[in-house]
């Protein structure tokens, strides 16, 4: 690596740090949205049947820059979540949990729903990747509760 490449990368880490601590919390899934800015809506249903757990649908492709308005409805019968994360993030939010069960978060990535009710989360998608969604309520990942969101 030459020299200027060298400084140029230290440059970016620099710049990228900057950015992440500037805007709050943000992560690198993305960042809280503004009701005003919403590009699209996506419906997502909380399931349980036959022992499992899903979201429907499990796989949702995003626009890179789009602002999306979450519409979750919990049709099981118990509380669920969705949280928008990485998928170490959740791994690490997941162990967390297990550790601490009654743990309540208030976070622009995730809501809590409660039966037949809906709830909703607007984020922004800043960066192209693949992330995850997922409810993090203990043993509700096992069952199935998790997806996919690809953004490109
Ligand atoms: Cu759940």
């Amino acid at each position: 690596m030459s020299k200027t490449s060298a400084l140029l990368a230290f440059a970016t880490i620099a710049a990228l740090t900057g950015a992440s601590m500037a805007h709050g919390p943000s992560s690198p899934a993305g960042e809280e949205g503004h009701r005003a800015s919403v590009t699209r809506t996506v419906e997502v249903r909380m399931l349980e049947g036959d022992g499992r757990m899903l979201f429907e649908p499990a796989d949702i492709t995003i626009n890179r820059g789009d602002t999306v308005r979450f519409v979750v409805k919990n049709g099981g019968a118990l509380d669920h979540e969705m949280v928008i994360d990485t998928f170490e993030g959740n791994q690490r939010h997941k162990a967390a949990m297990e550790r601490n069960p009654d743990m309540e978060h208030a976070d622009p990535n995730a809501v809590k729903v409660e039966p037949t009710k809906s709830g909703e989360i607007i984020w922004r998608f800043t960066n192209s990747g693949t992330f995850e969604f997922a409810c993090l309520i203990p043993g509700h990942y096992q069952a199935g509760m998790h997806g996919r969101i690809t953004v490109r």
